[in-house]
C-alpha cells in the first residue's frame, strides 16, 4: 500500500514561507543550520567542565581517566538536573503564591476548590488548621519543605507514589530527600572525581526523575487546581488563526498561569466595557497556553515552534513571556513588527525585550498595566504589514482533569467509576492507554512523528491521552476535536468514547484525551495509581506505555526517568545524547526493565514505534491473563 504523504497544517506553512519573504529566522532556519554543523555531535562524548580539558569527542578516557561511558553519563545526568531545576522552580514559585493567598498578602487569586485543598491536606496527614487559608498556609509550607528539606521523602511522594513503588525506590537505593538538596548532590556528583559508576550515575538520573515528578510537578498541578480551578471540559479553538487581524492581540507564553489568570480577567473587565473596541484577544502559547486553555476557554494560538510565526502575522501586540520555552529570537521576530516582548520572571530575561518583574501581590495592576500595554501598542500596529492565513481555527475539546476524568466516567457508573475504565480494557475494547507528551522537534515535518503515531494507536483501539506541545499539533490535525463518527479511530474505542459522551450528554469525545500542560503529568500518574490499585496489580503491569514522540527540552528527560522508574515502557522520537556509548544505551534500554520494569525505547519513525508500543501493550495483556 502506498503511503499518503503527510499533509502539514497549512497555516504554519503559509507563515514559514511569510517569515521567509520577510527575513524573519525561524526555529527551522536555525535548526538548518546548527545540524549541518554539528551532524556528528549526538555520537560525541565531550566533557567541557574541567581546566584539563575540554576532553571533545573522547574515544576511550578523558585526561583525568573518565572513561567514555562515564562521561556520557554523567551528561546525562547534568541535562537530568536543568530539566528537575525548572519544574522544581516552578513549584516553588506556585507554592509561595499559595501561601501568600493563605497568609492574606496575596490577593488576587483564592482558594477556588476548597475541596480539593482539604483533600490533599489530609492526604499530606495533616490536621487541626480550622480554615482554608490556614490549610493553605500549612499545604504551602510542607511543599515548599518537600523542596528544601535535607533529610526524608517527600510528602508528595509519600501522598502519592504507591506504596509498592516507594518500597521499590526504597531498596533501590534512589527514594529522594527534599528537592534542592537532590539538585545539589546531582551536581556534587558529576564533579570532577566524583561519581565514575555508570549505573550508579544513571540511577542518580532516576532520582532526579523523582525530584521532578514530586516537587515540580505535582505541585504545580495541585496548586494551579486549588487556585485556579480544576478543569472541567471546556471547547477551544487551536491554531496561528485564532489571532485576529480586528483585534488586540497578546499572547500569554511560558509555563505558569498565575499571572496569565490576572491578564485574562484584565482583558474580560477591558471588552466588558462598551466604549472600548477594539477589543483585546488573549491568545495562549505552550505550556500556559495549555493551563489557561483548560481552565479559561482561553484559543490556543501555538506551540514551541511557532512563537516566531505568530509574531510573523504583525499582528500581535504584546507577547508576555513567564518561565520556559521562550525562544529569545522572538525579539528579533518583533522587531520587524511593532509588537513588544515582555519577560516577567527573574531567572528568564532576555535582551532587547522588556523586563516587568511579576510579584503576586500585584498580579491584578500589573495584569491591568499588561493589558493597557498592549491596547496602547495597537495603535503602533500597520495594519498593510498584518497578514493572517485565510484558514479556519481548530476545535478542540479540552479539560480533562483527573477529577473530570472520574466523573466523566462516573456518569457511566456512579458507584464504580474507576471499574468502567478497567472493564472496558480487561474486555480488550481498549487495548491499553499511551500517554503521548512532550514537545514537538523541527526535525521531521512539522507534527509528523506524533500524528500519525497516534493515529496509528487510536486505530488499534489504544486510548491516548495527551500533555504538552504534541497535543497542539495534534489538534491541528483534528485529533481533538470531537465528532460523533469518531473518524480514524478504532471501532470498539470509538464505541466506549460513544457511551461515556452520551452518558455526559456530548454529543462525542474527542479522538484522544488532553489533560493539560507538561506539569500535569502528574494526572497521568494518578490514573495509572488508580487503575493499578483497582486492579491490585503493578504498574509496569499495565498495558499502559508512555511517549514523547518529539522531545526537546531538558524537562522530559528527568520525566521519562520518572516513568520508567514507574515501569513504564518510555518511547522517545530521539536518543539523548548518549550514542557514544554502548553501556549507557544498554543500560537504558535493556537493564533498566530488571530493576523498574520500565525502560527507554528510541525509534524515530513513528509507524515502527506505534507497532513496537502495541505490541509491548499486547505482551502486558497476555502476562496479565486479560
Ligand atoms: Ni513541555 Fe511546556 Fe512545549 Fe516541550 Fe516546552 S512548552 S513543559 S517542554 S516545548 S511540551
Amino acid at each position: 500500500m502506498k503511503k499518503e504523504k503527510f499533509a502539514v497544517d497549512p497555516v504554519t506553512e503559509e507563515l514559514r514561507k511569510r517569515a521567509r519573504e520577510m527575513g524573519i529566522r525561524t526555529v527551522w532556519d536555525r535548526y538548518r543550520e546548527n545540524y549541518a554543523r554539528s551532524k556528528d555531535a549526538p555520537l560525541q562524548a565531550t566533557c567541557m567542565t574541567c581546566q584539563q580539558g575540554p576532553c571533545v569527542d573522547v574515544k576511550t578516557e578523558g585526561v583525568c581517566g573518565m572513561k567514555k561511558d562515564i562521561i556520557v553519563s554523567k551528561n546525562l545526568v547534568s541535562e537530568t538536573t536543568i530539566g528537575t531545576s525548572a519544574h522544581v522552580g516552578h513549584g516553588r514559585r506556585v507554592a509561595n503564591i499559595l501561601r501568600g493567598v493563605g497568609e492574606g498578602t496575596v490577593t488576587a487569586y483564592s482558594i477556588k476548590e476548597p475541596e480539593k485543598l482539604d483533600r490533599i491536606y489530609r492526604g499530606f496527614g495533616l490536621s487541626g488548621a480550622n480554615t482554608d487559608k490556614k490549610k493553605a498556609v500549612e499545604l504551602a509550607n510542607v511543599i515548599l519543605d518537600d523542596i528544601s528539606k535535607l533529610t526524608g521523602a517527600p510528602r508528595m511522594l509519600v501522598y502519592r507514589a504507591l506504596e509498592e513503588r516507594r518500597k521499590l525506590w526504597e531498596e533501590k537505593g534512589i527514594l529522594i530527600n527534599g528537592g534542592c538538596p537532590e539538585i545539589m548532590e546531582a551536581q556534587n556528583r558529576i564533579a570532577m572525581g566524583m561519581d565514575a559508576d555508570m549505573e550508579n550515575l544513571l540511577l542518580g538520573a532516576c532520582r532526579l526523575g523523582l525530584v521532578d515528578a514530586y516537587c515540580g510537578m505535582y505541585p504545580a498541578t495541585t496548586i494551579h487546581d486549588i487556585l485556579l480551578g480544576i478543569p472541567n471540559v471546556i471547547q477551544i479553538k487551536t491554531g496561528l488563526t485564532v489571532i485576529e487581524a480586528d483585534k488586540i492581540n497578546l499572547i500569554v507564553h511560558g509555563h505558569i498561569p498565575a499571572l496569565p489568570d490576572a491578564i485574562v480577567r484584565a482583558a474580560e473587565e477591558y471588552n466588558a466595557d462598551s466604549k472600548n473596541s477594539p477589543k483585546v484577544n488573549v491568545v495562549g502559547m505552550c505550556c500556559t497556553g495549555m493551563e489557561v486553555l483548560m481552565r479559561r476557554g482561553v484559543n490556543y494560538a501555538g506551540d514551541i515552534l511557532q512563537q516566531e510565526l505568530a509574531i510573523a502575522t504583525g499582528a500581535i501586540e504584546l507577547v508576555v513571556a513567564d518561565i520556559q520555552c521562550t525562544q529569545p529570537a522572538i525579539v528579533d521576530a518583533a522587531s520587524h513588527f511593532h509588537t513588544k516582548v515582555i519577560t516577567t520572571d527573574p531567572m528568564s530575561k532576555i535582551e532587547g525585550a522588556t523586563h516587568i518583574e511579576f510579584d503576586a501581590e500585584k498580579a491584578d495592576q500589573i495584569g491591568k498595566e499588561l493589558v493597557e500595554m498592549a491596547v496602547d501598542n495597537y495603535a503602533n500596529r500597520d495594519q498593510t504589514k498584518a497578514y493572517i492565513p485565510k484558514y479556519e481555527p481548530h476545535d478542540m475539546l479540552g479539560g480533562f482533569s483527573t477529577e473530570q476524568l472520574v466523573a466523566a466516567l462516573g456518569k457511566v457508573k456512579p458507584e464504580d467509576p474507576v471499574g468502567v475504565l478497567v472493564d472496558q480494557i480487561k474486555n480488550g475494547n481498549i487495548r491499553g492507554v499511551a500517554a503521548v507528551i512532550g514537545c514537538v522537534t523541527p526535525r521531521d515535518e512539522y507534527g509528523y512523528r506524533t500524528v500519525e503515531l497516534v493515529r496509528e494507536l487510536i486505530r488499534n483501539n489504544v486510548l491516548v491521552i495527551f500533555t504538552g506541545c504534541v497535543a497542539t499539533v495534534a489538534s491541528y490535525h483534528d485529533l481533538l476535536k470531537p465528532d460523533p463518527m469518531y473518524p480514524g479511530v478504532g471501532e470498539n474505542l470509538a464505541k466506549v468514547m460513544d457511551v461515556i459522551a452520551k452518558a455526559n450528554g456530548l454529543e462525542a469525545l474527542p479522538p484522544c484525551i488532553f489533560m493539560g500542560a507538561c506539569v500535569d503529568n502528574s494526572r497521568i500518574e494518578e490514573v495509572l495509581n488508580a487503575v493499578a490499585d483497582y486492579l491490585k496489580v503493578r504498574i509496569d503491569q499495565l498495558p499502559v506505555v508512555a511517549s514523547a514522540p518529539e522531545y526537546i527540552a531538558e524537562k522530559a528527560i528527568p520525566i521519562g526517568f520518572w516513568a520508567v522508574s514507574l515501569g513504564i515502557f518510555t518511547h522517545l522520537g530521539d536518543q539523548p545524547n548518549v550514542a557514544a556509548s554502548d553501556r549507557v544505551v544498554k543500560w537504558l534500554t535493556e537493564d533498566v526493565e530488571k530493576i523498574f520494569g520500565g525502560k527507554f525505547y528510541v525509534e524515530a519513525d513513528p509507524h515502527a514505534a506505534a507497532g513496537k508500543m502495541i505490541e509491548v501493550i499486547e505482551e502486558k495483556r497476555k502476562a496479565l491473563g486479560i
